[in-house]
């Protein structure tokens, strides 16, 4: 394959951030290739809408297997693709989970990013083309915050397997572009939801749970620190930053956050609102959902993104409780729908 001005590898592709990425790109004229992990079965749906005719000529998404733990295999990929854009959003991104398996998180999450570097840079070296690099780093890192809000240079003070890995990643990122003259650049994006989000993050939890309840099909929703407090955005949004940062002539590093904070409480608030519900009445608090260390709050300071790249949230804190509440009531509704007629409920993002 020769290099196209308009090429963009996707890892993760079949995630909340890969599908929005994925629409943007295909949106701007970009040819899209995408790493998918083999499943027993189809781990394809927030992307299925994107895919059409394999027979069709005009297609621009091409779906390949492959795995950031295999790095001779990504080496392989990168170069039969020649991509010009390369985005990693690949990771065991579940913060709870990192606890259960941190050498599993840390293979992916950590050293999977090596491995994409590494495989980037041998492509550069070999063909001569550039390729613009773009790392999924997280406002995890900023863990145990030392200050508030949290800029590009607020010092890391990861509390989860998880948040390490990142750090990691973010760092030998930083170091690839100074050491190779790399274009590498790390978004340290803080949290961003969608009606796509994974059911287990715990905005989408309480969205659909939300909608679960108010037809009926669900009691109660037990949830841990109610507390706790994050900066959260509309993924949708999110996903223009990422593409900003590789158009720009020079790599950098850039928070992107809305600039307000609030807590799981309020979340849950404002989504059982939205239905005519007291959150009271419903939510019931379960240890299992408490982490050994806990991220208690964080809000990031975007002015860089905001004045460099010209990048600003365009959904706002209520606008998202209310798109994912409307959303999965929908799901609830279709689920009832089903259920009733004594047909299994196949769900959909
Ligand atoms: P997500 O929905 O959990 O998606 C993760 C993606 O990684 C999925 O496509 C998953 O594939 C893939 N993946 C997992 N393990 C893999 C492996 N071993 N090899 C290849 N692919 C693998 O995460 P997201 O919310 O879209 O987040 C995207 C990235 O941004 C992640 O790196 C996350 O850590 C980071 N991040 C997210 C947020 C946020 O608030 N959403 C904030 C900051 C940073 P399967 O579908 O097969 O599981
Ligand atoms: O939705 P969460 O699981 O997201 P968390 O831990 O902030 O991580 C997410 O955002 C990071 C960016 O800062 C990403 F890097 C990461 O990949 C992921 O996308 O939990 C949010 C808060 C936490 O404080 C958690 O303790 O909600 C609290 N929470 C309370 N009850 C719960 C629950 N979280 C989950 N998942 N489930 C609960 O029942």
């Amino acid at each position: 394959m020769s290099t196209i001005a308009k090429r963009a590898f996707v890892t993760g592709i079949t995630g909340q951030d890969g599908s929005y990425l994925a629409e943007l790109l295909l949106g701007k004229g970009y040819e899209v290739h995408g790493l998918i992990r083999r499943a027993s079965s189809p781990n394809t749906a927030r992307i299925d809408h994107l895919q059409s005719d394999p027979h069709d000529a005009r297609s621009r998404l091409f779906l390949h297997y492959g795995d950031l733990t295999d790095g001779s295999g990504l080496a392989k990929l990168i170069q039969a693709i020649q991509p010009s854009e390369v985005y990693n959003l690949a990771a065991q991104s579940h913060v709870k989970v990192s606890f259960d398996q941190p050498i599993y998180t840390s293979d992916i999450t950590g050293l999977g990013t090596a491995r994409m570097l590494q495989a980037v840079r041998e492509t550069q070296e070999h063909s001569g083309q550039p390729i613009r690099f773009y790392q999924a780093s997280s406002s995890e890192m900023f863990g145990k915050v030392v200050e508030s809000p949290q800029t590009e240079s607020t010092p890391f003070y990861p509390r989860s397997p998880y948040a390490v890995a990142k750090v990691y990643a973010h760092c030998i990122t930083v170091n690839y572009r100074e050491s190779y003259n790399l274009h590498a650049s790390c978004g340290i994006l803080f949290n961003h939801e969608s009606p796509r989000r994974g059911d287990t993050f715990v905005t989408r939890k309480i969205s659909r749970a939300v909608g679960r309840i108010k037809v009926g099909l669900q009691d109660k929703l037990y949830l841990g620190n109610l507390d706790s407090k994050r900066d959260w955005g509309f993924a949708g949004d999110y996903v223009e930053a990422m593409w900003l940062m590789l158009q720009q002539e020079r790599p950098d590093d850039y928070v992107v956050a809305t600039g307000v904070t609030h807590s799981v409480r309020e979340f849950c608030e404002r989504c059982f609102s939205r239905v005519n519900l007291d959150y009271r009445d419903f939510v019931e608090i379960d240890p299992r959902y408490l982490r050994p260390a806990s991220v208690d709050y964080l809000l990031g300071d975007a002015s860089k993104v905001r004045t460099t790249l010209g990048w600003k949230p365009r959904v706002s804190f209520e606008g998202l409780a209310d798109m994912m509440v409307d959303s999965d009531l929908e799901l609830a509704q279709q689920e009832k729908s089903a259920r009733d007629a004594g047909h299994e409920y196949v769900g959909h993002y």
